[in-house]
């Protein structure tokens, strides 16, 4: 945990597959089961929903990371046995649930990646707004290796990162491929040397902390689903959004701090 982080209380203190810690604006949340190597289980689902739709007070960025050398081994194999066609799309509706909770939630997501991001990983990460990789990353999707199907939203979110036709190559071919090619598909926004992952990723969320709320929500809700739209149906969408957010109290201080010269420039970093 980073010193100045301090452990949740209450409800979320309970999820005990998860480690989750709070400083100021920006909240942790650690997958919590290296044993597995965070492989998601029912519970762990379960508790990610709980976590990010009972979001602490004060909260506006999140980070999502995991415990030892690896994000997420995927699925938990173990609890696929055995389960019969029902259950199997209520449990994949449930991580849908899970995921949607992160995507179309209340506060952006970042993503820190090491070692293993596989399978129901890289659909977590693909659910996640930045993603983070760390130089150990790697990435692949081996349902088909397994005889199964991407089940956690995957097929929806990650050709929508990388094109159907890279998903396609990864599905068919199970091929593992590095984070600099996971960046170059645009999988992946930043890299990180090793151990200094978790580092970028607070402080990204911590930066994202500072904007306005109206705007981190029109990017996270209304940029996905204007891209989903027709150019016309997007326009018009744009346009309420825009006149929402800009109507806002908040909008209308920033915006004279600025004419007032007391708002930072935009200039090269
Ligand atoms: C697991 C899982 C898991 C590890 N389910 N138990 N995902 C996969 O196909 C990836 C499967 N896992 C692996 O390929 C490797 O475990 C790793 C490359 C991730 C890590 O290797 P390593 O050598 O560090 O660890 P390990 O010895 O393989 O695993 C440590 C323990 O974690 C071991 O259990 P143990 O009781 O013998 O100690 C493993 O069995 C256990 N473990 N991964 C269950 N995935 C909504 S649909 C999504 C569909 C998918 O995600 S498919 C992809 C599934």
């Amino acid at each position: 945990m980073i010193s100045s982080f301090n452990p949740v209380t209450g409800l979320l203190s309970a999820l005990d597959l998860l480690q989750i810690s709070q400083s100021g604006a920006v909240l942790h949340v650690r997958l919590n089961r290296p044993a597995k190597r965070n492989a998601i289980s029912d519970t762990l689902i379960q508790q990610l929903h709980t976590c990010f739709i009972n979001l602490p007070e004060g909260v506006k960025a999140a980070v999502v990371s995991g415990e030892g050398p690896h994000f997420c081994a995927g699925l938990d194999l173990a609890a696929l046995v055995e389960r019969d066609i029902h259950s199997a799309v209520l449990h994949s509706r449930m991580w849908h649930a899970a995921f949607d909770a992160i995507q179309f939630g209340a506060v952006p997501v970042v993503a820190v990646l090491q070692g293993a991001v596989v399978g129901g990983g890289l659909e977590l990460a693909s659910s996640c707004h930045l993603r983070v990789a760390e130089d150990s990353a790697y990435f692949g999707l081996p349902e088909g290796q397994r005889g199964i199907f991407v089940g956690g939203g995957g097929s929806a979110r990650i050709p929508r990162l990388i094109g159907v036709a890279r998903m396609t190559d990864l599905m068919l071919t199970g091929r593992v491929f590095d984070a600099d090619e996971a960046q170059q598909m645009g999988l992946v926004n930043y890299r990180s040397a090793d151990g200094t992952g978790l580092a970028r990723g607070l402080a990204l969320a911590e930066r994202i902390a500072t904007n306005a709320p109206i705007s981190n929500f029109a990017v996270m809700h209304a940029l996905p689903r204007i891209a989903d739209q027709a150019q016309s149906e997007g326009l018009f969408t744009e346009s309420l959004m825009a006149a929402v957010a800009e109507s806002t109290p908040e909008a209308q201080l920033r915006l004279r701090a600025f004419l007032e010269g007391r708002a930072g420039k935009v200039v090269k970093s």
